[in-house]
């Protein structure tokens, strides 16, 4: 019997699985096992259903990869495959003549980004866009990635900064484990969900070896230290310091064993939790000594015991509320722990300043429990935040290569997936706007601009439709009016009602707008657009105020009253080092919010990403419940339909899959132009004919041979394309083979 999903029929899991092989003939009228079809072009014909148990059939098989095009299909295995990752078969790829030829890997795109960035001319950067949605396998991608490049391009050198003598890839692999240990945390979707968006960029010298890297994150979701949803957890680092901690430095920390906090919920047993050790050893390689990350845990635990700060009401409205009794010494603790006198701590939250009049005279406000409340995460907040970013900068000045030491570099992305809970927030609106640009760029280099460009070139076409995602990124982001601008006016406005009136705005103002979805349900203020990858409604309580992110300048002052030696260098008390959150507090400059720093540096990012040679890896989670051997239709479909794979797989299987641009073919080809008469005889010798006045070929040159072959058949009407561009200055694309089947 077969289901109706999304409007193409499926058999159901069971009977799909059972029926794959007599599929088989029925798709290719021949003899090959589906599951032995390692480009999804070749499926025929190509549809969602064709695809869909191709890649079925494959898991089955345990076929984690599958050439889409231009793409690589990589879905979970939600097991270890240790031989899928062996450092002999990285070796192999690496080694192969033509990788492509190999078994799809993403050690094939590994060696790919590799080989490109060697160009005859000048480098070429490569980046690898990893995308899918959360649990589908960016981050463990990435990782696999970065252990490849570590073994093909090692460095002969060892660096001996922070006195430990040790190859540079070996500091660059250590980076994950700390980045992991601060940066990730269990969610609702994935055990080890990365939490801040990071682009890495390898960095590699003309001889092409690694000689150190660069990392740039993004958004880190410091919310999270005070507030996790429910069956959620705080970030690993929590766990593994509760978890991990020796006898002596339960004591320092002030960690008894079996200590309840409320910020740590969720404390059964994880995976995650044991990795104390390795944090602590990657640390150390990375020139953050013992004493400093004792410093760190100590902060941390601090962190800790201000969560376990809970306040009462004061019968007097005019009397700041007060803590309540039994957390009295969770102040005591937390203060002294972060080093900061009690008193002022516990003042810090209770009380309010208020600068007013021209004057700035300074007025002093008792809060409610819920400010209270707020400016006690406001505190962990900002010094998770800092502290992540100080890591970060830690973890560059320890692996970045000086400027003159490196030539071209092959970028890692890794962002945060598609996400879409049951109460979506600020967070969820970035990281899926972050989505929406990456998919945009991908339609933008290759759907779109491919098809456009061979129009142009008045190749023989006919246009694929695709889904594009301009309308959804006019609603997020366009000009003049987006929800982004209306959710930075509302910070401006500043208006105590801000949910209710957002959401009239948005309706408002954006009615009509085809990704603005209808909002009838929602009891509470909500709207929801459609993005690429399925609906989202966003709660707009407290959004408002999460785009402000608003730092109490009496935080900020507080901590620099710190004496603990990490949080003088996070929190300076020179002014001249104040931070834009501490001036805005005190000066009428507008702040930045949330979303408008985001989208600087998202743009950013799309800039460096347009001026590398892109590659594409789609990670797929073949079931949300993270269970090996479980292949579930309805949801792989979805996220193959949300990421357009269909028509990718049309336009690669239709299209010219090598461009290289008129110069560089010129400079890399200009040798068939001398062999070309010979070539047409056999390929002849590298003398040159009898009688010519030119040099015999050089050793390098031949060793050009095997490039030669590849492109032997297209040769005389490529020589002729080449040598007479119609117009020079263009930089004519020249399509090497058509890869039409
Ligand atoms: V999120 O957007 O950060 O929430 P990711 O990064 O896409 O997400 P991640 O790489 O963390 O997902 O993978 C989720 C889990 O799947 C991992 O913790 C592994 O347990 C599992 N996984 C992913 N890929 C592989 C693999 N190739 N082999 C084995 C895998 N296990
Ligand atoms: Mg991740």
């Amino acid at each position: 019997m077969l289901q109706q999903v999304n409007g193409h029929s499926l058999g159901s899991d069971a009977e799909g699985r059972a029926s794959l092989k007599g599929d088989l003939r029925e798709f290719l009228g021949g003899e090959i096992p589906l599951h032995q079809l390692d480009d999804l072009t070749k499926v025929n014909p190509v549809t969602l259903e064709t695809v869909l148990r191709c890649l079925q059939a494959r898991y089955t098989e345990d076929i984690f990869y599958t050439n889409a095009g231009c793409t690589l299909v990589a879905l979970n295995p939600f097991k270890h495959v240790p031989q899928l990752y062996a450092p002999e078969l990285m070796q192999e790829y690496h080694a192969a003549p033509q990788p492509q030829k190999l078994k799809p890997h993403i050690f094939t795109v590994g060696e790919q980004t590799y080989r490109n960035v060697k160009s005859l001319i000048e480098p070429v950067n490569q980046s690898i866009v990893v995308s899918g949605e959360s649990g589908a396998g960016k981050t463990w991608t990435s990782r696999c990635l970065m252990k490849f490049y570590a073994v093909v391009a090692a460095s002969p050198t060892s660096c001996e900064n922070h006195k430990i003598a040790e190859r540079i890839e070996q500091r660059i692999l250590n980076s994950n484990p700390v980045m992991e240990a601060f940066g990730n945390a269990c969610t609702l979707r994935n055990s080890n969900s990365s939490r801040f968006g990071k682009f890495i960029q390898l960095q590699l010298n003309r001889a092409q070896q690694m000689t150190g890297a660069a990392v740039q994150t993004y958004l880190l979701e410091k919310t999270r230290v005070a507030c996790q949803a429910s069956s959620e957890r705080n970030f690993h680092i929590f766990y593994q310091i509760c978890k991990g901690a020796t006898k002596d430095e339960r004591l320092q920390w002030h960690l008894p064993e079996g200590t309840a906090f409320s910020w740590l919920p969720n404390p059964e047993s994880s995976l995650e939790e044991d990795c104390f050790e390795v944090t602590r050893e990657a640390m150390l390689h990375l020139g953050i000594d013992t004493p400093t990350q004792n410093n760190i845990f100590k902060v941390l635990a601090g962190l800790l015991h201000l969560g376990n700060v809970h306040f009462v009401d004061s019968e007097d409205e005019a009397l700041p509320c007060q803590v309540m009794d039994d957390t009295k010494v969770s102040v005591r603790t937390s203060a002294l722990l972060l080093q900061l006198p009690e008193k002022m701590l516990l003042e810090s939250m209770q009380i309010r300043t208020i600068k007013a009049g021209k004057q700035q005279q300074v007025f002093q406000k008792p809060c409610s429990r819920a400010e209270c409340d707020t400016r006690r995460d406001c505190l962990a907040k900002l010094i998770y935040a800092r502290l992540f970013d100080w890591l970060v900068s830690v973890i560059n000045s320890s692996i970045c290569a000086d400027s003159k030491s490196w030539t071209a570099f092959i970028g890692l992305l890794d962002v945060y997936g598609f996400e879409s809970f049951p109460n979506n927030s600020l967070e969820q609106l970035c990281i899926n706007y972050a989505n929406e640009k990456l998919q945009q760029h991908f339609v933008a280099h290759y759907l779109r601009a491919q098809q456009e460009e061979y129009e142009v070139e008045g190749l023989e076409w006919s246009f694929v439709n695709y889904q594009d995602n301009q309308t959804c990124l006019d609603l997020l982001e366009g000009s003049p009016i987006s929800i982004c601008s209306l959710i930075n006016e509302e910070c401006r406005l500043n208006r105590p009602s801000s949910a209710a009136q957002l959401q009239t705005r948005i309706e408002s103002t954006l009615a009509g707008r085809p990704c603005l979805g209808h909002n009838k349900l929602s009891r509470e203020p909500s709207f929801v657009v459609v993005h690429f990858a399925g609906p989202v409604r966003y709660h707009t309580a407290g959004l408002v105020e999460k785009n402000k992110d608003p730092v109490p300048p009496e935080l900020t002052e507080l901590l620099q009253q710190s004496q603990d030696p990490l949080l003088t260098m996070l929190f300076p008390a020179n002014p001249e080092e104040k931070t834009q959150e501490e001036l805005s507090g005190q000066s009428r400059a507008p702040a930045l919010t949330v979303v408008s720093k985001f989208k600087a540096s998202l743009e950013q990012l799309l800039q460096v990403l347009h001026n590398t040679t892109p590659h594409y890896i789609r990670c797929i989670k073949p079931n949300s419940q993270s269970q090996p051997q479980t292949f579930l239709q309805e949801e792989v479909l979805n996220q193959l339909e949300a990421c357009g794979l269909v028509e990718t797989i049309h336009i690669s299987a239709a299209g010219f899959p090598i461009r290289v641009s008129h110069q560089n073919f010129i400079e890399r080809y200009k040798l068939l132009r001398r062999l070309g008469p010979r070539i047409s005889s056999g390929l002849g010798g590298l003398e040159p004919a009898k009688g010519s006045s030119e040099q015999p070929l050089c050793a390098k040159e031949a060793t050009l041979q095997p490039l030669l072959q590849d492109i032997l058949h297209a040769l005389p009407a490529l020589i002729q394309t080449a040598a007479t561009p119609s117009d020079p200055a263009k930089n004519t694309q020249i399509p090497l083979y058509c890869g039409r089947t």
